[in-house]
């Protein structure tokens, strides 16, 4: 739909002001709210990473596309609530005691949200007992953490451990994410998954459920 690569193009050019008018259009199209977010905000996100890595956007880009996604965000959240959908299951998410990366974190957030998670964001600089005091509080059955920096990914470790030593780690899974993880740094912190970008974290989530 025309629109959806509108919106998309808009949020690619960091234009706020055109991504709530498209977000807007789309809504009033009768798209459902999922694939305005999944076709229209994260396809435009997607090409900003793309484009990000291949060295064609520096910082700036990737800061004001963000800016207007989180503007179509606004929009689309209480839409997305509004489909009623029971919660699957609560997930708590956070990035890393010591990184303020908060970009790719938010993604997964609102991925989950539109997939009909409850989600429980804790922000960035999340130290271990932060995130095991939220699991204790909020009974989630899904931890979601997130690093961008190779020095804060090791952190990811102690927040595992402190989930053993409260005694809570049986009763949730641990799925990590950021740029420099990997799979085999999952297993190696012991972890239960890990999943390279937003789309996978849902289908991640939702393998923990089957199997849980
Ligand atoms: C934007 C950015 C910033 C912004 C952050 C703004 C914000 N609000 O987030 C600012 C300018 C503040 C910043 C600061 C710094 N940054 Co910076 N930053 C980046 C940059 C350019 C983009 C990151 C990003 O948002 N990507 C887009 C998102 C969509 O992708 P993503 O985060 O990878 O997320 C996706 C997946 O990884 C996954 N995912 C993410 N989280 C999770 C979680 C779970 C649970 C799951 C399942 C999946 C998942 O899903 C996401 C969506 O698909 C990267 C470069 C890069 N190539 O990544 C450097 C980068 C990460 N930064 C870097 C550095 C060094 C810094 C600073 C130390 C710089 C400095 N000297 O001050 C500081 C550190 C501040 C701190 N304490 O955290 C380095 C890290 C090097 C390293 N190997 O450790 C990088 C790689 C740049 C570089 N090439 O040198 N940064």
């Amino acid at each position: 739909m025309a629109v959806l690569e509108d919106l998309a193009a808009s949020v690619i050019s960091g234009s706020a002001p055109k991504t709530e008018e498209y977000t807007n259009a789309a809504l009033a199209s009768g798209l459902a709210p999922v694939d305005v977010l999944t076709k229209g905000l994260i396809a435009g996100m997607n090409v900003v990473g793309q484009k990000f890595k291949a060295n064609e956007f520096y910082v700036p880009e990737v800061l004001i596309a963000a800016r207007a996604m989180k503007a179509g965000m606004k929009i689309l959240r209480p839409k997305l609530a509004e489909t009623g959908i029971k919660p699957e299951a609560k997930f708590v998410v956070g990035t890393v005691k010591g990184d303020l990366h908060d970009i790719g974190k938010n993604l997964v957030a609102m991925m989950m949200e539109g997939a009909g998670f409850e989600v429980i964001d804790l922000g960035v600089d999340v130290t271990p007992e932060k995130f095991v005091e939220a699991v204790k509080t909020s009974q989630a059955e899904i931890i979601g953490m997130s690093a961008l920096l190779t020095t804060t990914m090791l952190n990811m470790k102690d927040t595992v451990a402190a989930l053993n030593e409260s005694g809570l780690r049986k009763q949730v899974k641990v799925m990590v994410g950021g740029a420099p993880l990997t799979q085999s740094f999952s297993d190696e912190i012991g972890a239960d998954g890990y999943a390279p970008d937003a789309a996978s974290a849902v289908d991640l989530a939702r393998q923990f459920l089957q199997k849980s």
